[in-house]
């Protein structure tokens, strides 16, 4: 049974096996998430990302795919970065960020994650309203197999917690 669990907090201080990372195509850094992960977890992780766009990903991850690398000095075995859409008001953009819940935790548990930390992608930089980038998560989770034992939802302020809180119930 997979476990679905609600934390505020930094993401980076997440005690878990893999740390979801909410990422650009370019996997070479960023603000939010992304340089909050980069800045604690140290440059091995980078190192890592510069190396998987010199083989693998020469143009970038493509939103909605998920990658791994260490997760450095963060207390977590893996990070794995994944591009979430930029919301769009005339595109619908859901089966792409879908993908990037359903992606990122087949990965970890190929990886043997027995622990995830997700944020919530696309929904700060990206500007996906939270509720329904919220939505989106949860229901994705919840529809995918997988032997990850825990998910955990990190969630950075309150409206944040409580737009997940509401979709979990
Ligand atoms: N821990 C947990 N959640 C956080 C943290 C943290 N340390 N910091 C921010 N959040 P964002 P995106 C929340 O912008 O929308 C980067 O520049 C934040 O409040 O990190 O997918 C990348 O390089 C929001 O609810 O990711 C990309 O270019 C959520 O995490 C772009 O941003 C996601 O916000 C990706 O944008």
């Amino acid at each position: 049974m997979t476990r679905v669990s609600l934390v505020r907090g930094d993401i980076t201080e997440q005690q878990v096996d893999a740390v979801v990372n909410a990422a650009n195509s370019s996997l070479l850094g960023g603000g939010g998430v992304d340089g909050a992960i980069h800045r604690r977890g140290g440059p091995e992780i980078l190192a890592e990302c510069r190396a998987l766009r010199a083989s693998r990903y020469g143009k970038g991850l493509p939103t909605g795919q998920a990658v791994a690398t260490t997760a450095g000095r963060l207390p977590a075995r893996w990070v794995v970065h994944t591009v979430g859409p930029v919301w769009s008001r005339e595109e619908d953009r859901s089966g792409l960020l879908a993908s990037c819940y359903r992606e990122s935790l087949r990965l970890a548990g190929e990886l043997g994650a027995r622990t995830v930390a997700f944020p919530a992608i696309s929904t700060g930089v990206y500007g996906w309203p939270m509720a329904d980038g919220a939505r989106i998560a949860i229901e994705t989770v919840r529809e995918t197999e997988t032997a990850v034992e825990e998910i955990r939802f990190v969630l950075f302020d309150e409206p944040a917690y409580e737009a997940f809180a509401a979709q979990v119930g």
